[in-house]
């Protein structure tokens, strides 16, 4: 019985060490970073459990005897898009670890527009020392879309920061300080009142392209920033990048944080790269920490082989 790590553009050398450190027992294999495994057909039957990132569809489509399929990445759209997907229950990160680290960069970057961070880079490069009017946290409204698991934890971290925050999901949501709204009925008066718009969505049909000019145009524009701020964490594939690039031109965003986009990495001829009011991370708002997340796989593994149920399922229909 093996774990394979089935990684495309990581290394799978950390998350082996780890798994072999926590269960010296287990056989563990591993793939190159361009996602192809080296083994033989025994070695491709012993494997019942996959930890996976953009695995390669043939790799998966060959393992007869898999078991569970594990993402190692909180989103599963890689994944569920992948042509002959096993028929096998797909488990997603839902870590503390993930959780921190994505609450982290979601007031980073909140603070980073609120408190006026370009505009004080500015200043210091012209060596001027100019006080900006400064609004309270409290005047400033922030938005999330995808209140589940790093959106609830990021509105109560901003909650604590003082913000008012509010969230809109698909279904209802009752959070302690977050007035919520959700569906397509709710999206209108969310945007209405929000001055910085997180999103924090997985990548489905439904909110593929939805962050676009014609949703950034119902922001709200008169607020205390002088104008609305999109952070967008989630996924790229939710983002329409020219619309983003053209509202900020334009002044229609004074500002962004993206750490995700339509094609990553981001391609060296875009023009987001030379905006002077954007903010580019390259995906790494929440890294998957092997030292972290193989212990939450582990442990799911050996409650599964005592026929414990899985944690953290995905329901492939909804699509995340
Ligand atoms: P969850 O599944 O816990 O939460 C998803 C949220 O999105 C839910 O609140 C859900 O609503 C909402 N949602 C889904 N579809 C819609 C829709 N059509 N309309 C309105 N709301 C919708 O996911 P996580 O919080 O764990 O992760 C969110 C995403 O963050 C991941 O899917 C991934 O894409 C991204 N991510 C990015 C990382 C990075 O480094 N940039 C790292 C980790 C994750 P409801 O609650 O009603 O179901
Ligand atoms: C994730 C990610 O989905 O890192 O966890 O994007």
């Amino acid at each position: 019985m093996a774990i394979l790590v089935a990684v495309t553009g990581w290394e799978a050398g950390p998350w082996v060490r780890r798994l072999k450190e926590l269960a010296p027992g287990r056989r563990v294999l591993e793939t190159g970073i361009d996602g192809v495994f080296a083994g033989n057909r025994d070695d491709l039957e012993a494997v019942r459990y996959v930890l996976a990132w953009k695995p390669r569809p043939e790799l998966l489509a060959s393992l007869i005897n898999l078991q569970v399929l594990f993402s190692l990445g909180a989103g599963v759209d890689n994944i569920l898009a992948l042509p002959g997907l096993p028929d096998v229950p797909l488990v997603r990160i839902v870590d503390p670890d993930l959780t921190a680290r994505m609450s982290e960069y979601v007031a980073w970057q909140v603070l980073h527009h609120h408190r006026q961070g370009f505009a004080h880079a500015r200043l210091q490069v012209e060596r001027r020392w100019q006080e900006l009017r400064q609004p309270a946290a409290g005047e400033v409204t922030v938005g999330i879309m995808g209140l589940g698991v790093l959106g609830r934890d990021a509105a109560e971290a901003l909650c604590r920061l003082g913000f008012r925050v509010i969230g809109w999901s698909r279904t209802e949501k009752v959070i302690e300080g977050v007035a919520s709204y959700h569906g397509k009925a709710g999206l209108e008066d969310f945007l209405g009142q929000t001055d910085i718009l997180v999103s924090l969505l997985p990548l489905t049909p439904e909110t593929a392209g939805l962050i676009d000019g014609p949703l950034l145009a119902k922001l709200r524009r008169d607020g205390p920033l002088g104008g609305p701020v999109l952070i967008n964490a989630g996924r790229g594939g939710s983002q329409v990048d020219a619309d983003i690039a053209a509202a900020l031109a334009d002044g229609r965003l004074i500002g962004a944080s993206l750490d995700v986009f339509q094609d990553e990495p981001l391609p060296a001829g875009s023009p987001l790269w030379s905006l002077p009011n954007l903010v580019i991370t390259p995906h790494i708002a929440a890294v998957s920490a092997p030292r972290a997340l193989a212990r939450n796989i582990i442990d799911q593994i050996t409650a599964f082989e005592s026929g414990g149920p899985l944690q953290n399922l995905v329901d492939p229909a909804r699509g995340y």
